[in-house]
């Protein structure tokens, strides 16, 4: 039998150990999944919806516990997995108010009378990726089982612990055998049979942009919906009549938080030419103060990356590199890199591939159409920040950017009742908001004649 070692980032030691799921371990529990998605299907969406509330309660009742075990299993600061455990909740409870409120329509017909229906797939596969394994997962399969659907769900083979806790949360909370699975296994055996498997009716993928192609080409194979959260390369861009000081105090957070490992990571900071060494002044302290370190203190921002062969990636772009900055980090065995302020040219690797480390590279820019264009000039179109003190400016630079989550003076890109996701190379469809659940189902058009 094949096994997966769990390894703590913070020493680099193993200290868990897991059975691999093979095709026949999917084909089971998909078997399973269509039993159980029938029945919860057919419950009233009030008895779906209270399902949900004794699901979020009892994710509340372990907060802590899950927090501590994603600081042991993905590094993650014990202040940034409170939060995220906490977030499973909340948008269980979000979910929860959906079952009631996947509204039909009824469109005037002669004749009769015409009705809409959304109608569950059945059974929704969710990969997810291993930087945020609670957060990321809860977005698809908290509207999923609201929609009606059952879930199975593959987290990283990195980061399986907090997934598989849910999973038994979910059934102490009484949510039905099989409606929620958590299958541990490889991308390539796992997450390739919820593509090809013909009872699984959707796929959510998050993860990188390679992978991403190839699943949704899986899926166009199998005439399956797919829903894809990708690679970014996201713009801060500072504008001269920016408050600097905040945009500056601000900015360590928006690219070094979870190490940088975070999708919406702000990797690019361009600056007005004329306020750029001025900004760079106001970013010293900044990133000094940052302090990386044990992820189970309370007093740590940030903690390691998240295998050995991942820093030696992200440490492969500061080779040559113009380092303007850079932060301290602990030595010792675990995945420890300090945080890094790059000068770079658009045409730069550091400046166009997405690191997703502690790695930041700062460009300068003339005008607010340079600044436009910069911002544009890559694969990727998932978050982005504003700073200007321009109305006008705040408007149209945000209309300008194509990517699918901005935000003008702040760094903020997530919250769970407003729609989230990627243009371009950073993916395909939306997650979290109000309209979820409805992307978790099938329209269905009923006409009922009335002719006697
Ligand atoms: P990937 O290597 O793409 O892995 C993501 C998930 O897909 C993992 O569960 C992985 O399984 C699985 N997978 C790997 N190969 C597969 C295949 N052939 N078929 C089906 N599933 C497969 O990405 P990663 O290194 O884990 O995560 C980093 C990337 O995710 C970054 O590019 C980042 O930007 C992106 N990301 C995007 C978002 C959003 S919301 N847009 C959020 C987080 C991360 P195993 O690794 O366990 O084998």
């Amino acid at each position: 039998m094949s096994t997966i070692t769990v390894i703590d980032p913070s020493t680099g030691l193993p200290f868990h150990e897991l059975a691999r799921a093979t095709e026949a371990d999917v084909d089971a529990a998909v078997a399973r999944a269509v039993a159980a998605q029938r029945a919860w299907a057919a419950l009233a969406p009030g008895a779906r919806a209270d399902a949900l509330r004794a699901f979020a309660r009892t994710v509340e009742e372990h907060v802590e516990e899950l927090a501590r075990l994603e600081v042991r299993n993905s590094g993650h600061p014990i202040g940034s997995a409170r939060w995220e455990a906490a977030h499973v909740a909340q948008v269980l409870n979000y979910y929860a108010g959906a079952p009631e409120r996947l509204l039909g329509r009824q469109i005037p017909v002669p004749g009769g009378i015409d009705v809409t229906f959304h109608e569950p797939y059945g059974v929704v596969g969710i990969i997810v990726p291993w930087n945020f394994p609670m957060t990321i997962a809860s977005w698809g399969f908290a509207p999923a089982l609201a929609a009606g659907n059952a879930v199975v769900l593959k987290p990283a083979e990195l980061t399986p612990l907090t997934a598989l806790r849910l999973g038994e949360l979910a059934l102490a909370a009484g949510l039905p055998e099989g409606l929620f699975q958590v299958v541990v296994g490889s991308g390539s055996v796992v997450g390739q049979r919820f593509v090809s498997h013909p009872d699984v009716r959707k796929v959510v993928f998050t993860g990188s942009t390679e992978v991403g192609v190839d699943v949704a080409a899986g899926c166009a194979r199998m005439l399956k919906p797919v829903t894809l959260e990708l690679g970014g390369k996201s713009a801060n861009i500072v504008f001269a009549d920016a408050d600097l000081e905040k945009a500056a105090a601000a900015a360590p957070g928006a690219v070094f938080d979870n190490a940088g490992q975070d999708c919406c990571a702000r990797s690019r900071i361009l600056v007005q030419r004329s306020v750029h060494d001025r900004f760079l002044e106001l970013l010293e302290p900044a990133v000094s103060a940052w302090r990386v370190g044990d992820p189970s203190r309370e007093d740590v921002d940030m903690g390691p990356l998240i295998s050995a062969s991942h820093r030696e990636g992200v440490a492969a772009f500061l080779d040559g590199a113009d380092i303007a900055l850079r932060g301290t980090a602990p030595g010792g065995d675990g995945f420890w890199f300090a945080p890094a302020v790059v000068l770079a040219q658009p045409q730069d690797r550091v400046a166009r591939d997405e690191i997703f480390g502690p790695v930041v590279a700062v460009l300068p820019f003339d005008d607010e159409a340079d600044a436009i264009r910069l911002a544009n000039d890559s694969i990727y179109g998932l978050a982005g920040s504003i700073w200007t003190e321009s109305l006008g400016r705040a408007v149209r630079v945000s209309r300008a950017v194509k990517s699918g989550v901005l935000s003008v003076n702040s760094h903020s890109s997530v919250r769970y009742w407003t729609p989230f996701g990627g243009m371009k190379a950073s993916g395909l469809g939306r997650e979290l908001g109000p309209d979820a659940a409805e992307h978790f189902t099938e329209t269905k058009n009923v006409f009922f004649a009335t002719d006697a």
